[in-house]
């Protein structure tokens, strides 16, 4: 018996599960809204160019229209500034999208407050509790935040200062990037808070994160669905050469 025949065995018999992580792609999937005078990305559609009719009576296929981060998307590191000579989204080690998943849960902490920042604190606490983060992991923040998901305006959250959704201060971000994880994954539309374009620096997951190599991961959901620790998590974007980013579908191999 191999490795891969014990985990296949698991498969079959039920003894681990594949969860989902991703989130429904369609015209109606919240994307990023920078204001003005930043340039913001078109939507997901779909163009017809057959439908089992005179164009192809036996096939139907369609034209895709996307932003490169929409819906649950992978941010590589030339998205950003600190970034632009590292990988982009076709070059990233594919053993870096395989990894044990750690979860973090401020559900109720975001509840309290929907701009609640992850502080080095918190983070210590969790290490302190379970012990350091594994080389390679996928931390993921688990928020709640996807349940706004099929509602751009409540997932946005939005008002005269700008939107008001979780993340992570500058010293956390910091902190995340001189951790040994491979990515950080959240519930919002993007890894920064709401409120992340007034920090110094700007969006400081995206600074610092990508800066070093290490890579987002975006609009999870069903993350209420994963243990603490102990799941693996698979993550697949599209090769997009020089792609800054990719939606992704984002797969968790659950214990039951
Ligand atoms: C560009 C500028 C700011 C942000 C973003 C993109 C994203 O969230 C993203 O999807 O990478 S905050
Ligand atoms: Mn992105």
């Amino acid at each position: 018996m191999t490795v891969i025949d014990t985990l296949l065995g698991a498969l079959t018999s039920g003894a681990v599960t594949v969860v989902d992580l991703t989130a429904p792609l369609s015209p109606t999937t919240p994307i990023l809204q920078l204001p003005p005078p930043f340039a913001n990305t078109i939507s997901m559609s779909l163009e017809k160019v057959s439908d089992f009719d005179e164009d192809g009576p036996f096939w139907g296929w369609n034209n895709l229209h996307t932003g490169e981060h929409t819906g649950t998307h992978l941010d590589a590191p030339v998205h950003w500034a600190t970034g632009r000579d590292g990988h982009s989204v076709d070059t990233i080690p594919p053993a870096r999208l395989v990894g044990p998943v750690v979860v973090l849960d401020f559900t109720a902490q975001v509840d309290a407050d929907p701009d609640f920042l992850l502080e080095p604190s918190h983070l210590e606490a969790h290490v302190a509790e379970h012990g350091p983060l594994p080389e390679g992991c996928w931390l993921l923040f688990r928020t709640g935040w996807s349940r706004f998901g099929h509602d751009a305006a409540a997932f946005a959250n939005a008002d005269a200062d700008g939107p008001h959704t979780p993340g992570v201060s500058v010293a956390g971000a910091q902190w995340l990037a001189a951790s040994p994880i491979s990515g950080f994954g959240v519930e919002t539309v993007g890894i920064d808070a709401g409120q992340a374009g007034g920090m110094q620096p700007p969006f400081p997951v995206h600074h610092h994160l990508l800066g070093a190599d290490t890579y987002g991961l975006t609009q999870l959901q069903g993350l209420d669905r994963l243990p603490l620790t102990g799941a693996m998590l698979v993550v697949a974007p599209l090769p997009i050469v020089g792609g800054t980013g990719s939606p992704a579908r984002a797969l968790a191999i659950v214990p039951a």
